[in-house]
């Protein structure tokens, strides 16, 4: 089997041990980010398909997460970064009653390999710990995280609150359920009152231009 291979069946099979000397030989041929977008993530998706298809078991699941996780931290010093001047800020949450972060410490990684200070409150955040910290922080934009279909909801109800405390702090939504006429349309009407804005971001790298528009 060919390195691609090795790493591809690594997440799928949440097979760790080893791990750090495939990724330093895939390093002699691809840059950290990727591996992390090429190789490891299609991984990742041939996990979701057979999770989704009742083929794989959830403890397994988990165990890909973690090597995938594993595989990133191990990648993540690697990376090229761009000085340390602060462009802005990013209140970065998976939404509550959601765990999957893996995408969303993605955008972290990028954003703040980029130049951008984010402030990752973790998963499962509440709507008013994402506002409290963006005060705190006199924040550029909030960016949510979420997974489930049921998270697309979420967001909605986050966005009618933060509409109805007035606010009107640029959002950036991304996350698999999502597509992006739910975001422009849907959930671009409930906090446009405000003059608002929400941005579809459907990967790290279009975060990281959404931000670099909204702090130009
Ligand atoms: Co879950 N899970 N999971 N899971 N899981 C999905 C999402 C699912 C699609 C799998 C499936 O059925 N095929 C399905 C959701 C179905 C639905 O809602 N319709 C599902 C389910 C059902 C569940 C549970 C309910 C299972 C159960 O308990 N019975 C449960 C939910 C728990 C909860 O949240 N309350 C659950 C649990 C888990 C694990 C804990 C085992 C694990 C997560 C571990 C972790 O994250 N720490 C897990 C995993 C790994 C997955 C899949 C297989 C992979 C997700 C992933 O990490 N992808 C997933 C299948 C899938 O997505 N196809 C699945 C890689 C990651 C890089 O992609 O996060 O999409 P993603 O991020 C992308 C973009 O979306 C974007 O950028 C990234 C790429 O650059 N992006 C942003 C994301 N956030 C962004 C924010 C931005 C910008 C871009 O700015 C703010």
């Amino acid at each position: 089997t060919t390195i691609e291979e090795q790493l591809h069946n690594r997440i799928v099979d949440g097979n760790r041990k080893g791990l750090e000397d495939d990724l330093k030989k895939a390093m002699e041929t691809y840059a950290p980010l990727e591996i992390i977008n090429s190789l490891l993530l299609n991984g990742m998706k041939t996990v979701g398909e057979l999770f989704g298809s009742g083929k794989m078991q959830l403890p397994f699941v988990l165990q890909s997460a973690e090597t995938m996780k594993a595989a990133v931290s191990f990648l993540e010093p690697f990376m090229e970064k761009k000085n340390n001047e602060t462009k802005g800020t990013m209140i970065l949450a998976t939404v509550k009653g959601d765990v999957h972060d893996i995408g969303k410490n993605l955008v972290d990684i990028i954003l703040s390999n980029n130049g951008f200070k984010v402030v990752n409150l973790g998963i499962k955040v509440p709507v008013a710990d994402m506002i409290k910290a963006a005060k705190e922080h006199n924040a550029d934009a909030i960016g949510m995280s979420g997974l489930l279909v049921k998270s697309t909801v979420i967001m909605k109800e986050n966005l009618e609150e933060m509409a109805q405390q007035g606010l009107s702090i640029p959002v950036l939504l991304g996350g698999a359920a999502l597509t992006r006429a739910y975001v422009e349309e849907d959930c671009a009407e409930i906090y446009k009152k405000n003059n608002g804005m929400v941005a579809y971001a459907r990967d790290a790298f279009d975060g990281l231009t959404l931000m670099e528009q909204l702090t130009h």
